[in-house]
This record gives C-alpha cells, structure tokens and sequence, in this order.
C-alpha cells in the first residue's frame, strides 16, 4: 500500500508512564507488562487513513530519564506531532508536564501539535490526577487531551489519528511551509509503498538508534 504524506511524530514524558507501550500498542496491537526502559530514542510507523488520503506516522519513542533529555530534545525540531504523556496514578508525572511541555516549546517547530495524554486508565482505582485536572492543564496551555489505557487499548488509536487529523488539516489549509524539514512533514510526490520503506528501514539499521 502506498501513502502520500508523511508525519513525524515524538512521544515525550517522564520513564515509566508508558510511551512505548502507547507506541507497541499502536503499531502492534499488543502490551508489554515490564518496563523495558527505552535507551535513547526508539521507533516504530504505521500506515493510517484520513479522509481517504494514506498518512505514513514515523513515531519516536524517546526515554523519559533525565540524564537522557539532550537526545530527546534534538528529536523535537523535525516533530509535527507530540505525544505529551502522564501517568494518572503517579501525580508527580503531572507536575513534571510543564517542564516537558517548556523543553518541546522550545526545541519544537512553532506549528507542533501537541496532544496531552493521561495514561493507565486501566488503574482508575489508583487514579492520583483527576480527569478534571488533565483537562484545565491542557486548555491552560493550548493542547488537546485524551485519556488512554496502553493495556486496554482505550484510546491509543485516537491519540494518534486526532493528532494526525489536526496536522492535515493545517496541511489542507496551506498554512504549513512543506518544503521546510522541521515542520515534520514531508508530502511524497511519487507515492512509496510500505515494502520500500521497510527496505530502507533495514539499510538504516532499523528499530532503534
Ligand atoms: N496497567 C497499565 N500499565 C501500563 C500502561 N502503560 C504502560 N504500563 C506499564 O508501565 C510500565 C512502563 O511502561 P513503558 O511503556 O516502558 O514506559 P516508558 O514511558 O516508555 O518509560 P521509559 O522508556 O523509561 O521512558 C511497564 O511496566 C508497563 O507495562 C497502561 O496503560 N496500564
Ligand atoms: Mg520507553
């Protein structure tokens, strides 16, 4: 199958909210119940479908430690889309947001979209952050919000494909600069197939980085 646009994406917040188990479960279905910390930076795409027009998602899954942030700063610039996630249980990981979201403010494209997640929905029992609080923290500061379980699956696909829409739109719009590299987005002008991509993939080593 082949896709027309192609939208980098980067999933940001502190270790062990459950990036890349949002990311697993997108692009494979499945759940990993140990935390196999994300060393660096990681990826992973999938193919998806707006309007009828095929969008290839690039994703980064940066590590959430600290002694880890350069490189995921230097992943910000070519972004058009952002996961910013939480973990609902640990209220800490809330208040960290604003020093995440200042850090992506400023290594960012001016036009990244950002999407606020408060995941592990699955535990509501041991909910710290109240759905209230993810809200008002998102419309303070100009974001959308989703809850999501990367366990159950609640909400992942539209993480993504919200995001996804809002980048289109402004594509649509004519308000982003496609030529420019940093915006994330690149609109392929003779449609690649997936067998392509994942050859290139291979002869870039693949995976992770
Ligand atoms: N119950 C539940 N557990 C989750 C969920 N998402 C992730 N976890 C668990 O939380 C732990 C951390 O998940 P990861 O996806 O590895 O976390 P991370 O944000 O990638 O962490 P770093 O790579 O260190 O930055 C793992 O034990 C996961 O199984 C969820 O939605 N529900
Ligand atoms: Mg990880």
């Amino acid at each position: 199958m082949s896709f027309n646009y192609l939208y980098k994406f980067v999933i940001i917040g502190d270790s062990g909210v459950g990036k890349s188990c949002i990311l697993l479960q997108f692009t494979d279905h499945r759940f990993q119940a140990l935390h196999d910390l994300t060393i660096g930076v990681e990826f992973g795409a999938r193919l998806i479908d707006i309007e009828g027009e095929k969008i290839k998602l690039q994703i980064w899954d940066t590590a959430g430690q600290e002694s880890f942030r350069s490189i995921t700063r230097s992943y910000y610039r070519g972004a058009a889309g952002a996961l910013l996630v939480y973990d609902i249980t640990r209220r800490e990981t809330f208040n960290h947001l604003v020093s995440w979201l200042e850090d992506a403010r400023q290594h960012s494209s001016k036009d990244l979209k950002i999407m606020l997640v408060g995941n592990k929905l699955d535990l509501d029992y041991k909910r710290e952050v109240s759905y209230e609080e993810g809200l008002t923290f998102a419309q303070e500061h100009n974001l959308t919000f989703v809850e999501t379980s990367a366990k159950s699956s609640q909400n992942i696909e539209e993480s993504f494909i919200a995001t996804s829409r809002m980048i289109h739109n402004h594509v649509k719009s004519g308000e982003f600069d496609i030529q420019n590299e940093s915006t994330g987005i690149t609109l392929v002008s003779s449609p690649v197939t997936l067998e392509e991509l994942s050859e290139e993939k291979k002869k870039n080593g693949g995976g992770c980085c």
